[in-house]
């Protein structure tokens, strides 16, 4: 079966294609433009200084580079998402707190099952919701008494983040865990260090009981209201926990690894750049410190919503870059948490197709949420829309009909001449980003025997860029950049047929 997920990374032993291969000198880590300047390569972060104009920053921009974690969890590109807990047994999306630990019971809970299903969509990454905002624990925390320990189920032996940690192993999965920041049970919530002290102990116990972990997810909800607790998170002094007990782990959302799409309706921007203006409080000194996550200092995230963060005009008044790269977070259902009542809105294969093109196809990683029910077990209804997406997906990328095409490159080109005209309604362009994200605006075109025609077209690229259009049948395509803000290195190109056969 075609493995669309690391499709990019297998064809890339095939036909890697560094267009700006010509024109880099990779050396000690550091690359050298045609003229000898040096464009940055090799952080994941630069400041401005001031006076730089709009060019230089933009070239700065280009060699902006993602760290190892990010480069790797960029790869990964499709992840599960797990809600459960209090809420399942509840119907809450957001619980209070309050709720009697006892309800928490589910008959024939299987996390075995849980990972299966998401491994057999093709995902490579599973996180569990360990605590949500009703501070209700999946583990048994020594520092709460409001845990599964405190519920009927397994007479209150067991342990629902082991359970997904050794079903992820079982199965060759990453694993993650979300840790809500915000806790309506936690009375020391609000308490200042005290609260700290609380979260540190129970990300401790999260972060070196359970094996490796690739993802922290960090919550920045919180719904106290103007009136309601006040709690100042020492974000500082949990980064330093993560880098220390974990050191491969992304901190997400709240965190200076992988930033928030901005929405959760699975759709990614159009312009997706990896490389936006940082907002770090003091970014002379955090550059001076030469530490290897500079950005963990004071890292504040801002708006993540606008429709353009790293867009030339936004780098302008920047002080500082970092590779901030996007996660789409999106639930299969309605809500986060399994309700019975949603039975009938679990989103159809066919809007999960789309959303992996408008999510993991635009820059972004996917992170799809799959709710288990009040028994334990991933409903019936979400494995079919499940099965029947990754179905679809494999048809569409089983075969590149680029595969044996003669290639060449001139002036931002790359034109491929095949023996036969091939029929075709889905392209993919992946750049190199380890040197960088470069192109800003690109299209394709075909040849009709006496003309070019364009066929489609788009602005960044980054890690992944789908796009769908009516079908096309040619022997000479070719693949144009119009717009970049440095030497474009291109991994990978790929043309399919989507044909519903
Ligand atoms: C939000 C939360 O408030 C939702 O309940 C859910 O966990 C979602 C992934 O993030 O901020």
């Amino acid at each position: 079966m075609t493995e669309f997920v690391t499709f990019a990374e297998k064809r890339m032993t095939r036909t890697k294609l560094i267009l700006s291969a010509a024109l880099f000198f990779l050396t000690g880590g550091q690359s050298f433009s045609q003229e000898g300047r040096p464009v940055y390569h090799g952080s994941n972060y630069v400041t401005i200084r001031p006076g730089e104009t709009a060019g230089q920053i933009l070239e700065k921009a280009a060699g902006v580079t993602p760290s190892a974690n990010q480069l790797e969890w960029q790869r990964i590109g499709f992840a599960g998402f797990i809600h459960f807990g209090i809420n399942t047994f509840t119907g809450k999306e957001w619980g209070d707190g309050k709720d009697d630990p006892r309800l928490f019971n589910p008959s024939k809970l299987d996390a075995g099952q849980w990972v299966r299903v998401m491994s057999d969509a093709g995902m490579k990454l599973v996180i569990i919701t360990a605590r949500h905002h009703d501070g209700f624990c999946l583990w048994p925390s020594k520092y709460t008494d409001y845990t599964v320990a405190a519920s009927p189920w397994k007479q209150g032996k067991g342990d629902v983040v082991g359970a997904v940690a050794a079903a992820c192993r079982e199965y060759g999965l990453k694993f993650g865990v979300y840790l809500s920041p915000w806790d309506r049970h936690e009375p020391s919530y609000g308490e200042g260090d005290k609260y700290d002290r609380y979260f540190l102990d129970q990300l401790r116990e999260l972060l070196t009981g359970y094996g490796e972990v690739s993802e922290v997810w960090f919550d920045g909800a919180c719904g106290e209201g103007a009136n309601g607790k006040k709690q100042e998170y020492n974000w500082k002094s949990y980064y330093a926990m993560i880098r220390e007990l974990q050191p491969k782990a992304v901190i997400a959302i709240m965190g200076p690894d992988v930033r928030w799409v901005g929405t959760e309706t699975g759709y990614g921007r159009e312009t997706e750049w990896s490389v936006i203006p940082d907002r770090i409080r003091d970014p002379d000194s955090a550059a001076m410190s030469e530490r290897e996550f500079p950005a963990d200092e004071g890292f504040i995230p801002g708006d993540l919503t606008a429709a353009d963060l790293g867009s030339p005009n936004r780098l302008t008044d920047a002080r500082s870059l970092i590779w901030y790269p996007a996660e789409t977070d999106v639930s299969i259902r309605p809500g986060w948490f399994f309700h019975p009542e949603e039975n009938n809105k679990v989103k159809t294969p066919e809007k999960l197709v789309e959303i992996y093109f408008h999510s993991v196809g635009m820059n972004s990683g996917l992170l799809m949420n799959v709710p288990p029910d009040r028994h334990g077990l991933i409903h019936k209804k979400d494995i079919r829309s499940l099965t029947a997406m990754k179905k679809i997906l494999d048809r569409i990328f089983r075969n590149n009909l680029l595969d044996g095409a003669a290639s060449s490159y001139r002036n931002g080109i790359v034109e491929y001449t095949l023996p036969e005209p091939v029929t075709f309604n889905v392209a993919m362009v992946c750049e190199d980003i380890k040197v960088g994200q470069r192109i800003a605006q690109f299209h394709l075109e075909a040849w009709d025997g006496s003309t070019w025609n364009r066929i489609a077209g788009g602005t960044t690229v980054g890690n992944k860029r789908l796009l769908r259009f009516s079908e096309v049948n040619a022997s000479k395509i070719r693949f144009v950049v119009d717009s970049t803000r440095g030497e474009p290195a291109i991994l990978d190109i790929g043309l399919y047929r989507d044909g519903r056969d």
